[in-house]
């Protein structure tokens, strides 16, 4: 009877709790491109007046959304490597579900091309490409070239400002749904 009456409480509680599910993401591009910035800016953790330094290997970043009876949590990997391929950083290349892709200028979009292997590997569900300061002048971006990489790997673009705000609410609460929408 007694043992009865706490399961029958268990259930209703166990109920009452949210499911949680954990999701990876992982921001990658060439050194200074704006990738902290962004990852603190998502995580509602974004400071002006914080001075911003080098990340030194990795700094997480998280994001909490909610969608019915479920809290998701997207930990994001902010890696920062001497040298970058498909093999490093190759734990967070093959876990990660949402892949950022952050470049400044043409010259940091090149650097990206070495991930196009793993990009094509990647069992990442949602990919996005990141014009990040524009708020800067931009030196003469090859829109053709980045429009063939985008069309090429299936991501989406978006081109905002971190540090100045610019386009970025749009960009995170489109992030936003499109983590709702995953299965
Ligand atoms: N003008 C401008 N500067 C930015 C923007 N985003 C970031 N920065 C600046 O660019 C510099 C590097 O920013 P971080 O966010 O540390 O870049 P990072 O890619 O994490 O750099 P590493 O960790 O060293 O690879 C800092 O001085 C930022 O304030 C932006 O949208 N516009
Ligand atoms: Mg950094």
């Amino acid at each position: 009877m007694l043992s009865n009456s706490i399961q029958k409480g268990d259930e209703k509680n166990t109920k009452k709790f949210p499911e949680k599910k954990v999701i990876n993401a992982i921001l990658l591009g060439s050194k200074s491109v704006g990738k902290t910035t962004i990852g603190q800016r998502l995580a509602g953790k974004f400071d002006s007046n914080i001075l911003r330094a080098e990340t030194y290997g990795i700094d997480f970043h998280f994001l909490n959304i909610k969608k019915s009876n479920m809290n998701i949590y997207v930990q994001i990997w902010d890696v920062n490597f001497q040298s970058y391929d498909c093999n490093n950083p190759k734990f967070f290349l093959e876990n990660a579900d949402i892949l950022f892709l952050v470049f400044d200028d043409f010259h940091t979009f090149k650097d990206l091309l070495k991930y196009k292997k793993c990009i094509s590997n990647s069992k990442s569900t949602l990919k996005y490409l990141i014009s990040n300061k524009v708020d800067k002048e931009h030196t003469q971006l090859d829109e053709t070239i980045i429009q063939e990489f985008v069309n090429r790997f299936d991501l989406q673009y978006y081109k905002i400002s971190a540090l100045k705000g610019i386009h970025f609410e749009e960009f995170k609460q489109n992030i936003i749904e499109d983590i709702r929408k995953l299965k």
